[in-house]
């Protein structure tokens, strides 16, 4: 008998076929409780989980006595409990190698839309502006060769980074919890402390996951310290940058403006005080969103839910401590 697995997202039919080669797939819309109510055996029996951002908690776990590989289909994991799936010698997979160099094109894309002022230049020809009252044609600032300070040198800091150092001329600076070898070398990148980099950044590009020690990481007294030139960039999570601070800094020209994929509450509303701020740039959670890029997180997840459950995973594990006996 093949093991039981649950799939919590769609995928392409060719995935589809990948697990039903090694697994009986039961297909769920989520993981709530009236969904595990729906199909208490398959939640009993299943090995494996694969979807993107589940809440997989404690009560959750709790009625999933069997699983072994909870497969991610994402980078960020912030909605999975890894400790409690430690606690019950579940490891917890993740797809970083698929989606880096396009976060790193949408990050790019917010520093230009916010710099220049894009989306209001394209809203200003649609609505007649422009032809209306062409001398009032508003100025922007300058991208090319500014200083970008990135918080977060990951993958996609670094793939963020190369496109701002060799294709704008611009100077990076960095920071993250140990000095990144590679940035050093192949973009020039100077180690900076927070408060160094804050001061100092034309570009704040925030690119972190959400944990305990990154939650509002950028509030007021960051604000304070950063140019009045400055955009922030935020490209990881929400939560991250406290958005009741960032509109008080936008509001008190503390900053010039912010280019942001990721809010403290998605879907960001409509009637958010952000989305009527000047020199905002807003993007709904996007920076993964093609074509190409959402497929092979799926694959990357497919492959990770198969290798794992055949205990011939050597990458891509959050929580290996799981699998000590
Ligand atoms: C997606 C992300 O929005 O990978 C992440 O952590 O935030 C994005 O790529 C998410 O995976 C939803 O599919």
């Amino acid at each position: 008998m093949k093991p039981t697995i649950i799939q919590f997202m769609p995928l392409p039919n060719d995935l589809v076929s990948k697990l039903t080669d090694h697994f009986e797939v039961v297909e769920v819309d989520n993981l709530d409780q009236e969904t595990v109510n729906q199909h208490p055996e398959a939640f009993k029996n299943a090995q494996g989980l694969i979807g993107s951002g589940g809440k997989v908690n404690e009560a959750l776990l709790a009625q999933m006595p069997a699983l072994k590989v909870c497969s991610t289909v994402s980078a960020g994991y912030d909605s999975y409990d890894v400790g409690a799936l430690t606690q019950h010698n579940a490891i917890l997979t993740n797809t970083p190698g698929a989606l880096t160099e396009t976060v790193a094109d949408a990050m790019m894309a917010l520093v230009l839309c916010a710099a220049r002022n894009i989306p209001a230049m394209d809203q200003w020809v649609k609505t007649g502006g422009w032809d209306a009252a062409p001398e009032k044609l508003p100025l922007a600032i300058d991208v090319h060769h500014k200083k970008m300070g990135i918080i977060g040198m990951g993958r996609i800091g670094l793939a963020l980074a190369k496109r701002a150092h060799h294709g704008f001329g611009m100077d990076i600076i960095y920071n993250a919890r140990k000095p990144h070898k590679n940035a050093e070398q192949e973009v020039n990148a100077q180690y900076a402390s927070v408060d160094e980099l804050l001061a100092n950044a034309d570009f704040v590009c925030v690119v972190l996951p959400l944990t305990d020690e990154t939650h509002h990481l950028i509030s007021h007294a960051q604000f304070d310290q950063m140019k009045e030139s400055a955009i922030l960039i935020n490209a990881g999570r929400g939560p991250v940058v406290d958005e009741a601070a960032l509109i008080a800094a936008l509001k008190a020209k503390k900053i010039y403006g912010a280019g942001l994929d990721v809010f403290e509450k998605e879907p960001l509303v409509a009637s958010s005080e952000l989305t009527s701020l000047p020199n905002v740039v807003t993007l709904p959670h996007i920076g993964s969103a093609t074509h190409e890029t959402r497929y092979a997180m799926k694959r990357d997840g497919v492959e990770n839910l198969i290798l794992g459950l055949q205990g011939k995973l050597a990458e891509n594990i959050i929580n290996p401590e799981a699998l000590k006996p």
